[in-house]
């Protein structure tokens, strides 16, 4: 079997991943070998007397700054661990986590993700001991640790064996630049809710073509910045000029 993914992850508070790679898809991968994530607590590796690693900003201000030699001193510990990884830092200034960069990361060998906390990080963490910063989306945590779980969860799926062989990561939103198709399962009738009846015939070309143009529908409706940059074929502008024709016409049989 190939190697896992491995993903050592620096924090003040590993307490805070206990569930998240214990537990469901994570936890599975975790149990097979795809995935060898490892915490690693920043605390110890303070040289302090009282083991600190906050401090006052120089200047003033409020709140703590992360002191830079806990976390020197923990990458390195981290670097003996995966020599080759690319080492993250978690925060809003970083190139923003989409797909593209999801996949790119699970062909990785090694993962060394740092957690912030408090106000940041002493700005010589971030120009020595990182190779990039990435962000989850524009807001601010009040630390790394939920931004280095959602990396880890949507990096893992793109490692192969994670989302099981029938299960693909390509099938999946966003992998065409599309959303996904609504989805239904038992029971077929549900207090007076029914199933959209192609799905129950066993038409497989029928269906595969139903749900392409629901998926088209609902990135219309919902996300249309989203197909300016799809890769559309001549069948799906189709489809999306009758989802434009269905949609004007109920709307005019409404007033
Ligand atoms: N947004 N994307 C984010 C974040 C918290 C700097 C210490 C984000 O990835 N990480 O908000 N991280 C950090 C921000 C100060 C806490």
């Amino acid at each position: 079997m190939s190697d896992p993914l491995r993903i050592v992850i620096l924090t003040l508070f590993p307490e805070m991943f206990s569930g998240v790679f214990s537990t469901s898809i994570l936890g599975r991968a975790c149990e097979q070998g795809l995935l060898d994530v490892r915490l690693m607590d920043i605390r110890p590796y303070s040289a302090s007397k009282h083991k600190n690693t906050d401090d006052y900003p120089f200047g003033g201000g409020a709140g703590m700054v992360m002191m830079a030699q806990p976390v020197m001193d923990a990458m390195k510990a981290a670097e003996a661990v995966c020599p080759d990884a690319r080492r993250i830092y978690l925060g809003p200034r970083g190139k923003r986590l989409d797909t593209a960069l999801a996949r790119e990361l699970a062909a990785e060998k090694e993962l060394i993700l740092l957690c912030g906390h408090y106000e940041g990080m002493d700005q010589r963490v971030l120009d020595t001991c990182v190779d990039e910063e990435i962000s989850i989306g524009d807001y601010i945590l009040t630390g790394g640790e939920p931004a280095a779980m959602v990396l880890t969860d949507c990096v893992s799926r793109f490692v192969p064996g994670v989302l099981g062989s029938s299960d693909s990561p390509e099938e999946e939103s966003f992998s065409d630049g599309l959303l996904e198709y609504p989805q239904y399962t038992r029971p077929r009738d549900l207090n007076g809710l029914s199933v959209p009846e192609v799905l129950l015939n066993g038409d497989h070309a029928k269906i595969r073509s139903w749900r392409r143009k629901e998926s088209l529908r609902a990135t219309l409706r919902f996300r249309p910045d989203l197909l300016e940059k799809a890769s559309l074929t001549e069948e799906d502008r189709k489809m999306l000029r009758e989802i434009e024709k269905e949609m004007s016409d109920s709307c005019s049989s409404e007033s």
